[in-house]
């Protein structure tokens, strides 16, 4: 009994977030700030905050832009966040707009109709309220019977959801899922962090998968097999959460917001990654060259460059292993699903094909995929 993947889409925010733009807005706010703490900066209790710089941020990470889904107030130094206005409990939710977004089209890729989903999984890094959970809002919206529920795994919600997904088709437990990350990172991002200030983007991305014999989309791809894989880390935290009402301090302080230890991130996860990666094409009885394409996680290019390099012992070409960091920036958990959402219709029937991501926890998964 085969499993596929019928359709997938992404859905792109309106408002484009360039280098040039981050850093100008940055550097005026640490100037300010420079200006503001200059005592305490002559007599060495504070440091200065120093500027960044588009040409360290292009070479670093690859990144020349992204998009965000409100642009309003992130580059304003006197605000240096977003501006979303809270919406009434009665209203669309913003993650679950950006979620029909999505959805949508990856149905109608997938030549699916609501009635015919049964499982929604709504799976990303943040998700903006506990309860109720997004995934039912959206099954609501698009009046899908069933059930749905919300997951949070970071970097890798998507291909975690998925492995969700193909275990209760396996099972019989649902008959058509529908996989949605919408990654609203822009409000956790320090925007006076020149270390992370340039990382993320917002998107939204949508798979639908099914069994093989319910499945007409012109493009499907077999899930051979999925992997998931997780070791405790420190290096990547946030922890903004629900005890920040009641722990004193400040609640918006900068630990709460997503920082890191990105040398040790990128030590740590390429090994990790690139073994994880060869185990599992090598379990189903492939190998690394048999692979046409790697839609790998878009964190760093420098880390995709390095990880595909250990498996292929050269560089891989654009068409083997798609980037979109240069438009989207880390989208979190969307950024394969990007890369395979817009490559994947040109390879030929039997092509194989691995979904990648890795991230916080750490967490790394994959799926291992043939086109049918
Ligand atoms: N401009 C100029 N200089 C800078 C800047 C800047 N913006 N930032 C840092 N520098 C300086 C540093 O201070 C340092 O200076 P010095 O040598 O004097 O100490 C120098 O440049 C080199 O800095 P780094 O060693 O830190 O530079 P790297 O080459 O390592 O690049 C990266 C930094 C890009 C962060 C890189 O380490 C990286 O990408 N690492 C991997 C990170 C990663 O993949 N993280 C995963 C996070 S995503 C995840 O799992 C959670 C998702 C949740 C979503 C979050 C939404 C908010």
């Amino acid at each position: 009994m085969g499993i596929v993947i019928s359709g997938a889409s992404v859905w792109t925010p309106a408002h484009r977030v360039t280098n040039e733009e981050l850093v100008e807005s940055y550097n005026a706010w640490a100037d300010k700030y420079n200006a503001e703490h200059d005592g305490e900066i002559a007599s060495g209790k504070l440091q200065p905050k120093p500027p960044s710089s588009v040409e360290f941020i292009e070479k670093a990470s690859g990144i020349k832009s992204r998009y965000a889904y409100v642009k309003d107030g992130i580059l304003d130094v006197d605000r240096m966040r977003p501006r979303i206005p809270r919406r009434r409990d009665e209203d669309l939710s913003h993650q679950a707009e950006m979620s029909l977004a999505a959805a949508r089209p990856a149905l109608a890729a997938a030549r699916k109709d609501a009635s015919e989903i049964d499982m929604v999984i709504v799976s990303c890094a943040y998700t903006e309220r506990a309860y109720p959970a997004l995934a039912i809002e959206v099954q609501n919206a698009l009046g899908i019977r069933g059930f749905g529920f919300d997951m949070l795994v970071a970097c890798s919600a998507a291909t975690f959801a998925m492995q969700r997904a193909y275990d209760a088709l396996a099972a019989g437990s649902a008959n058509g899922v529908l996989v949605i990350n919408p990654e609203l990172t822009s409000p956790q991002i320090n925007y006076c962090d020149r270390d992370s200030h340039f990382i993320f983007g917002d998107v939204a991305t949508a798979v639908v998968m099914e069994r093989e014999e319910t499945a007409t989309a012109p493009h499907r791809y077999r899930v051979l097999g999925t992997k998931a894989q997780t070791q405790y880390s420190n290096n990547i935290r946030s922890n903004f959460g629900y005890l920040a009402r009641v722990e004193g301090g400040d609640p918006f302080d900068e630990l709460r917001l997503f920082h890191q230890n990105g040398r040790s991130v990128f030590k740590e996860v390429c090994p990790l990654a690139a073994a994880h990666l060869e185990s599992h094409v090598q379990s189903l009885g492939l190998d690394v060259p048999s692979i046409k394409r790697w839609w790998l996680h878009q964190a760093n290019i420098n880390m995709n460059n390095l990880i595909v390099r250990k498996l292929l012992g050269r560089d891989a070409t654009r068409s083997e292993a798609p980037t979109v960091l240069d438009t989207y920036a880390n989208t979190a958990s969307a950024g394969s699903l990007i890369a395979f959402a817009q490559c994947h219709e040109d390879l030929a029937s039997g092509d194989y094909g691995v979904i990648c991501s890795f991230g916080a926890g750490y967490s790394i998964g994959s799926l291992v995929l043939q086109k049918i």
